[in-house]
């Protein structure tokens, strides 16, 4: 290139500076991102080398729960290019990772931790003490018995060094308990009672599984995660928890809220009212495991039947409810950036999503307990389509 000619003040007889004024114009008028539908599969609207996490850079990392079936193909592509955090969604849990005393299956973590280092991608762990996909082992001495509360937390302890200590230094945020309050009605009944509360005969095991995790990984930032803890009874159950373990000195960063949430729930008071509150404690949040479905709360069907208004599919209808759910949620966790350490995706698109499986779970997400039926009726609750394809709500949370 000739600078003596880029030098000159005018191009063609126009003044620099008119030119420069149109540039600016032009890149002004060019819309960011423009507003996609689902319908035009095939193509990847918008900027071409964007993804949620380069939206979101500005705010917090976006993240994603995997499974193995992920790695490969094309979830991993889509993973790769809109994430910049993962969670595996089943292959840490204590019951999966550490099947027998002696057992631990590492390959699966393993694979997930290795995939996240080779794309440079965050890695929550979720979860170090639960009471569903447990290790039943642990409650038992040898002869079947209950074991002792000193034993048990020997267990969970080991547990914890063994798992936390593996990836230390690869993960950078742990749920160390998960799902430990009550769901009911009942405001003096704060823990639930599993077999964890059980056998130490009270929440003991909570703040002993935050000091182990701490030890196991001094650097490793802390969560409390549950769901439904935006209504009003859980979430000063939940308060009352996590007030408790800062006034016991219990190393804690902060709360996982699941935010398996619906179309009319949470509402924007209600979202807000648990961030000011959780917050005010001086803790991060993390929205650890975010869906809105689309179907709509029924009462309980009888069993073997399809609940009334179940599985209409994905109607103009819902997708503007889901529209306007997730483009609320998102502007109020902008708002919240201060406080708000990620937010992360339950499972990659509408192809599979745990939901699916739950067909009279209706009233409730992560609520819906094991006996629920497995009947397949489609929850649509992400922002990638069945054919991987961003739909009209990813748009409404990154158009801002
Ligand atoms: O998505 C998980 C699903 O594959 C498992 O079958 C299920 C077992 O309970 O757990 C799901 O993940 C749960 C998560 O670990 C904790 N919060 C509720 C999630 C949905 O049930």
């Amino acid at each position: 290139m000739n600078f003596s000619t880029v030098n000159k003040k005018n191009v063609r007889g126009i003044p620099l500076p008119v030119i420069a004024f149109i540039i600016l114009l032009f890149v002004q008028c060019t819309p960011k991102h423009q507003v996609a539908s689902s319908s035009q599969t095939g193509t990847i609207a918008g900027h071409p080398d964007k993804g949620l996490k380069d939206y979101y850079k500005n705010y917090f990392p976006i993240g994603v729960a995997v499974s193995m079936a992920s790695l490969h193909g094309p979830d991993s592509a889509l993973i790769i290019k809109e994430f910049n955090s993962i969670t595996p969604e089943n292959d840490m849990k204590m019951g999966l990772i550490h099947p027998s005393e002696s057992i631990y299956h590492w390959a699966n973590a393993d694979k997930i931790v290795d995939f996240a280092a080779s794309h440079h991608i965050k890695i929550r762990g979720h979860n170090l003490c639960w009471h569903n996909q447990e290790a039943a082992w642990m409650f038992k001495g040898p002869n079947g018995e209950p074991v002792t509360k000193e034993l048990l937390l020997k267990r969970l302890k080991d547990h914890i060094f063994a798992v936390a200590g593996r990836y230390k230094g690869k993960i950078y945020a742990w749920d160390v308990v998960n799902e430990a309050v009550d769901d009911s009605n009942d405001t003096t009944q704060v823990y639930r009672k599993s077999n964890w509360y059980n056998i130490c005969n009270g929440p003991d095991f909570i703040a002993a599984a935050f000091r182990y995790a701490h030890e196991a990984d001094p650097q490793a930032k802390l969560y409390y995660n549950d769901y439904n803890s935006e209504h009003p009874v859980k979430r000063e159950k939940i308060y009352k928890l996590l007030k408790k373990l800062i006034e016991d000195r219990v190393p804690i960063d902060g709360v996982g809220m699941q935010a398996h949430w619906k179309l009319n729930d949470p509402s924007p008071d209600e979202l807000r009212k648990a961030l000011d509150e959780v917050t005010s404690l001086g803790l991060k949040v993390q929205f650890t495991e975010l869906d809105i479905t689309v179907r709509l709360p029924q009462s309980t069907p009888s069993p073997g039947t399809t609940p009334q208004g179940a599985g209409q599919g994905y109607t103009p209808e819902l997708e503007a409810r889901q529209i306007a759910q997730y483009k609320m949620v998102f502007d109020i966790f902008r708002q919240y950036k201060k406080f708000i350490t990620n937010v992360t995706f339950w499972n990659v698109s509408d192809r599979y999503s745990w939901l699916d499986g739950r067909g009279g779970g209706l009233m409730g997400g992560a609520a819906a307990g094991s006996n629920t039926s497995r009947q397949i009726i489609k929850a649509y609750p992400l922002l990638f389509d069945e054919n991987r394809q961003r739909k009209n709500a990813y748009w409404s949370v990154v158009n801002f």
